[in-house]
Order: C-alpha cells, then sequence, then structure tokens
C-alpha cells in the first residue's frame, strides 16, 4: 500500500473528468486499498481517484467515527435523489483549510460496482449523501468552490496558490 500525492486546487487536473473502469482487476483493487491508505492517512472522509490524479470512476468514502467502514464506490451513478435539501459545511483534502456552506440533495440513492466488482446500491442520508455527492462532483471535475460566489472563490484561489508557493520554497 502506498501513500498518493493530493492534488491541490487550483490544480486543473481536478478539473479533468473521469471514464469508467473497464474490469474491476488486480490493478483496480491495488488503486482503491491505495485511496483509503491516502484517505485515512489525510483523516478525510473520502476521496476521489481525480484527486490522486488518476481520471477513472472510482470513490472511496468512511463516513465513521472508529474509521472502520471503508466503502468502494466503481462507476457510481445515482439512481434517485430526493428533492428535500440539506446545507452543510463542507471541506475538501484537494482545498485544505477551506470549508463553506454548500446546499445538496438530503438523501441519495447509489448504484456502483464494489472492490469485487458486483454491483451494490446504496441508500444514504445526511453525512454520507453530502459526501458521495462531494465525491461524484469530483469525478465530472468539479470542486466544491465551485459553488460558491465568484468572489469567495478568487480569494480560495489566491490564498492557495500563496501557500502553494510558501511550500516550495520550504521544500
Ligand atoms: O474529508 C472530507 N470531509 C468532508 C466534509 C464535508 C463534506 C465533504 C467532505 S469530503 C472531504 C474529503 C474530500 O475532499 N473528498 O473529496
Ligand atoms: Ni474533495
Amino acid at each position: 500500500m502506498a501513500i498518493l500525492p493530493i492534488l491541490c486546487y487550483p490544480d486543473p487536473r481536478l478539473h479533468k473528468v473521469a471514464k469508467p473502469v473497464q474490469a474491476v482487476d488486480a490493478r483496480v483493487r491495488a488503486l482503491t486499498a491505495d485511496m483509503l491508505a491516502t484517505m485515512y492517512e489525510a483523516n478525510g472522509i473520502g476521496l476521489a481517484a481525480t484527486q490522486v490524479d488518476v481520471h477513472e470512476r472510482i470513490i472511496v468514502i468512511d463516513v465513521s467515527e472508529e474509521r472502520d467502514q471503508p466503502l468502494v464506490l466503481i462507476n457510481p451513478e445515482l439512481v434517485w435523489t430526493s428533492e428535500q435539501r440539506q446545507l452543510g459545511d463542507e471541506g475538501c483534502l484537494s482545498v485544505p483549510g477551506i470549508y463553506d456552506s454548500v446546499e445538496r440533495a438530503e438523501a441519495v440513492r447509489a448504484r456502483a460496482l464494489d472492490a469485487d466488482g458486483n454491483v451494490r446500491e446504496i441508500e444514504a442520508e445526511g453525512l454520507l449523501a453530502v459526501c458521495i455527492q462531494h465525491e461524484m462532483d469530483h469525478l465530472l471535475g468539479k470542486v466544491f468552490v465551485e459553488y460558491l460566489s465568484p468572489l469567495k472563490r478568487g480569494r480560495i484561489k489566491t490564498k492557495m496558490l500563496k501557500q502553494q508557493k510558501q511550500q516550495a520554497v520550504r521544500a
């Protein structure tokens, strides 16, 4: 298992659209294991392959308190979303230190392949529903800051670029 580097906003590679996985094989299983290790190491509740510069439709999630309920979603689709919306604070491992409010569907039903290549459906609400929507956005090249006002997004972009320049000097 390896910890993979996570792309940081405004890296243009975060806007690439992921392609469907053709076969859930050893390569894909190894990647999901690395993605889970990377997510746990970063204390995140989810990670999309896009964030580790792999542009395939793969997501890992664990919203459990104990960090022992890993979920692998390959080629995920939303088969149902509630009319009911919820407003919640979001953060992103690709936009470290930034948290802001985003409106999402309160509940969703997703269909995906698991790490064994079996079709699974999960119905989710609350934080898990938010996380699934946040990760599926990543696969479409969308980062949560794109829901914020252009003013806020501009400020976040400036702050991130400044941080990245500092890190480059220190490295
Ligand atoms: O770790 C994460 N926390 C989080 C909190 C609220 C809403 C969404 C998220 S996802 C984020 C991890 C991440 O960046 N996934 O893409
Ligand atoms: Ni994210």
